[in-house]
């Protein structure tokens, strides 16, 4: 067998003017021009509506190789591209091999009749996406309904393309299109093995494997099919006829470690055991790595409805976590090193689970291979979203065959826990008014397509996995429109954002599993100054609200911020101000819900990341950087935490504890003054069970010895590990009315810059209680360790500056670290 990467510079054609430029393969259009000069800046200003133009035009990639006679001595030669984006021919020397109209199937054919010794060519001619989605729409016998978007692109659910690339209520309408993750030519003998699978059933601690190698071998022959992992053998001859689809081999695996997610297990932190997977047919191999662990998802019925937990290796596991959306609007920049910094992000903000939602892609190789490696279990949707589509013959081949490959291609990741329908495609049967008009049409494509295909396809290729109908969904079989239902299965709860409702809402609902949930906040200082021109920095300037995409964005942010705190100063102020607001929203419903397990057993936020610089519900912003919720989410997602929880006037300091193991302690509760003295304590001695919540202490709000508007309530935890004496500590602070009632005294913060042993530390100390303290260092690349965070008189925080990007290589020193540093903290926020 012989490989040739085809990758690298290609020439892109535009067909009405013939003109020519480079592109980088994989790679898309849009960044070609890029790079080219031949635009602006996509992200930047208002820039996006002067492109709208490159998703009109069709477009031609190509490139020249080269073949030895030897290549075409075999007896294929094949092209193989993993992702065309979208509606495409391929041509070899001018003569056609095919075409695609599916970004979500690799396009493999064999070209050995067009090709010849020396130079060849190879050209992908790429139509425009929006005007096949218009005559897809023509061709429908009847309107087949999306939700659209400040910028939108028309009937983007009749393509099978990302669907936020035709814009959503945080991205850009970028219709681009090309190449990506990875394009090359085989060049074989026989058989091809096209995917690995493989079924495990423990016994003890043997591990038996059937390893299926599912084929395309286009002509009669027999070999030995061999397998080989952990040291463990398995091999047999088959006799294959013509069109042979698979061939099986079993294999005993004895002495591995088990695969748990982060979080779990024997090594909580360490890292995962993966084995190497070696299939062989004849002169055809393949590898790829598997974990050992088991996994279900459990709907069962129970008094409160139906249960949905992630049980792993026999542990149920609280899946803590947030909604990915595809890693940026350009997909040149889908690069593994910003797959693996926004992962490693969502690792160290304690979470274990991501769903990749419906509107984004199924991800690359990388994607799950990073997931495998760090432990986050990846709730996965099939890629059609808040919309419905149609069930015609043409429209459910492509997606059977695009489920097929996804399918054999994925099942084999440890990580990979779950496959769901859509996202919010079954209750957008009640939202258009057509589907409301008739309704049964819409009914019958719906299961068409998610059950009469998709389902079908996942239950017969991954029987082992659940089939989750639609998030959100009461579970298998059950077709009822679960949107804010809390019995049952997964719910989404955006009653905060979209109605307007307080912040204790979040109180009102106990979900089975919240898989989204989500509160804008404005973006960093510095990702504004990415993309508004001086003068523009502003949230309603016209560059900013180009950058917020949700019709009412800025108004909810605005409304909500001062029904809670008192009108910020400037810029910097109101930016801040809105990421303590949106951590304080996500904070209240986490720690409520977690305190409810395990009736509700997930939390997934919406959303973790941005595809582009933009207000959004992110706790990632576009480069990477923290907000001030992902800080949160680190603290309220800890396997060992401490919550005051306040519902009904009354406040309950509670821990919750996602490990095996047990504690005793004792919690201190203290009732402040704004200045920081103490007015009353509430101690008490405690008890912490393993994989549990547990109430420590319950206060009554009338029953406290100070009024709600001069104090405040401090909580701190000390723990003991039963099983070796290990100690822990955790606090919290409760505020005991609007923050905006409170008169804050200047906590006279002092901060000193000091070169440490790992680079400069910034130390920090106060008079006076100081709330929600951030520092950053804008100009320089990289983050502090901790932000966020509250200060107490004669408490001293030492922080490490964690540089990023090309500070990696030249990190700052405490010099630079001070020039750049600038601090805000509550009371800093307003006159
Ligand atoms: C959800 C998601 C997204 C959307 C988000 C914010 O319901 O599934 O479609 O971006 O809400 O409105």
């Amino acid at each position: 067998m012989d490989r040739i990467e085809l990758g690298g510079r290609w020439n892109l054609i535009r067909l009405t003017d013939r003109s020519e430029r480079p592109i980088k393969v994989p790679g898309d259009i849009l960044s070609a021009l890029l790079a080219s000069r031949e635009i602006p800046d996509p992200y930047f200003d208002r820039n996006e509506l002067k492109l709208q133009w490159i998703g009109r035009e069709d477009w031609l990639l190509e490139r020249e190789f080269d073949i030895s006679p030897e290549i075409l001595n075999h007896e294929r030669v094949l092209l193989c591209i993993q992702v065309i984006d979208t509606i495409a021919e391929i041509s070899v020397n001018g003569g056609l091999l095919g075409s695609v109209s599916n970004m979500f199937r690799p396009f493999a054919a064999d070209m050995k009749r067009l090709l010849k010794p020396g130079t060849n060519r190879v050209s992908v001619l790429i139509f425009s996406p929006e005007k096949a989605a218009a005559e897809a729409a023509r061709a429908l016998p009847y309107p087949v309904p999306h939700s659209s978007f400040p910028v939108t692109s028309p009937n983007r659910n009749l393509l099978r393309k990302v669907q936020c690339m035709g814009g959503w209520d945080w991205g850009p309408c970028l219709m681009t299109g090309g190449i990506y993750d990875g394009v090359s030519l085989l060049a074989l003998d026989g058989p091809r093995i096209e995917y690995a699978t493989t079924s495990m059933r423990r016994e003890g601690d043997v591990w038996r494997l059937s390893v299926t190698a599912w084929l395309d071998s286009p002509s009669a022959c027999a070999a030995q099919l061999e397998a080989e992992v952990a040291g463990a053998r398995g091999a047999c001859r088959v006799e294959l006829p013509a069109g042979a689809s698979r061939a099986k081999v079993e294999i005993e695996v004895r002495g591995v470690e088990v695969w748990w997610p982060v979080g779990h297990g024997p090594a909580p932190g360490g890292p995962r055991p993966l084995y190497d997977l070696v299939v062989r047919l004849g002169s055809h191999e393949l590898r790829k790595r598997v974990g050992f662990r088991e996994l279900q998802v459990v709907a069962e019925d129970d008094s409160a409805g139906r249960s949905m937990v992630f049980r792993v290796n026999g542990s149920d596991v609280f899946c803590k976590g947030a909604n990915w959306i595809p890693a940026d609007a350009l997909p040149s920049r889908w690069t593994k090193k910003r797959l693996d910094e926004l992962l490693m992000s969502a690792v160290e903000a304690n979470m274990n689970c991501i769903r990749v939602w419906g509107g984004g892609r199924y991800e690359s190789d990388d994607f799950y291979e990073i997931c495998d490696e760090k432990g986050l279990l990846v709730w996965q949707d099939c890629a059609f979203s808040c919309a419905l589509y149609p069930s015609e013959p043409g429209f459910l081949a492509e997606v059977e065959a695009e489920i097929r490959h996804q399918v054999l291609r994925l099942r084999d990741h440890p990580s990979l826990a779950l496959w769901c329908g859509n996202n919010e495609a079954l209750g957008a049967l009640g939202w258009y008014p057509e589907s409301q008009k008739n309704p049964m049409r819409y009914i019958v494509d719906y299961d068409r397509l998610y059950e009469g295909t998709l389902g079908r396809i996942v239950r017969e290729l991954d029987p082992e996995r659940t089939w989750w109908p639609s998030s959100p969904s009461g579970g298998p079989a059950d077709f009822a429109d679960n949107w804010h239902a809390d019995g049952r299965g997964d719910m989404h709860f955006w009653s905060v954002w979209h109605e307007g409702k307080s912040f204790s809402e979040y109180l009102s609902v106990k979900p089975r599993f919240c898989s989204e949930f989500g509160f804008q906040s404005f973006p960093n200082y510095a990702t504004v100054a990415s993309y508004a021109p001086e003068g523009e920095r502003n949230v309603t300037s016209p560059a900013m609200e180009h950058h917020q995409r949700h019709n009412r964005g800025n108004t909810i942010i605005m409304e909500t911020m001062l029904r809670y705190f008192r009108m910020p100063t400037g810029l910097r102020e109101t930016l801040y101000l809105s990421q303590v607001l949106q951590a304080w929203a996500i904070r209240t419903a986490v720690e409520y819900w977690r305190s409810l397990r395990p009736l509700c057993m997930g939390a997934l936020y919406w959303q973790l990341n941005d595809v582009w610089p933009v207000s959004s519900w992110s706790s990632l912003d576009y480069d990477g950087s923290w907000k001030l919720l992902h800080y949160e989410a680190k603290r309220f997602f800890e396997p060992l935490h401490l919550a005051l929880i306040e519902k009904n006037r009354t406040i309950r300091a509670v821990a919750v504890n996602d490990g095996p193991d047990a504690y005793a302690g004792r919690l201190s509760l203290r009732l402040r003054r704004m200045d920081g003295s103490q007015a009353a304590d509430y101690s008490v001695e405690v008890n912490v069970p393993r994989e549990s919540s547990t109430e420590l202490r319950a206060l009554e709000l009338s029953a406290m010895a100070l009024p709600p508007e001069d104090s405040f309530l401090e909580a701190r935890v000390d723990l003991r590990r039963i099983s070796d004496g290990r100690t822990e500590t955790r606090g919290a602070v409760a505020f005991l009315t609007e923050p905006k009632r409170y008169t804050l005294p200047d906590p006279r913060l002092e901060a000193k810059v000091v070169t440490g042993k790992q680079g400069p530390e910034l130390i920090l100390r106060c008079a006076k209680p100081a709330f929600f303290v951030y520092p950053v260092a804008e100009e320089l690349s990289g983050r502090f360790e901790d932000s966020g965070f509250h200060l107490m008189p004669g408490e001293e925080r030492r922080l490490r500056f964690i540089p990023t990007g090309e500070a990696r290589s030249a990190p700052p020193n405490a010099e630079s670290l001070n020039a750049a540093l600038r601090i805000l903290h509550l009371r800093a926020s307003y006159e």
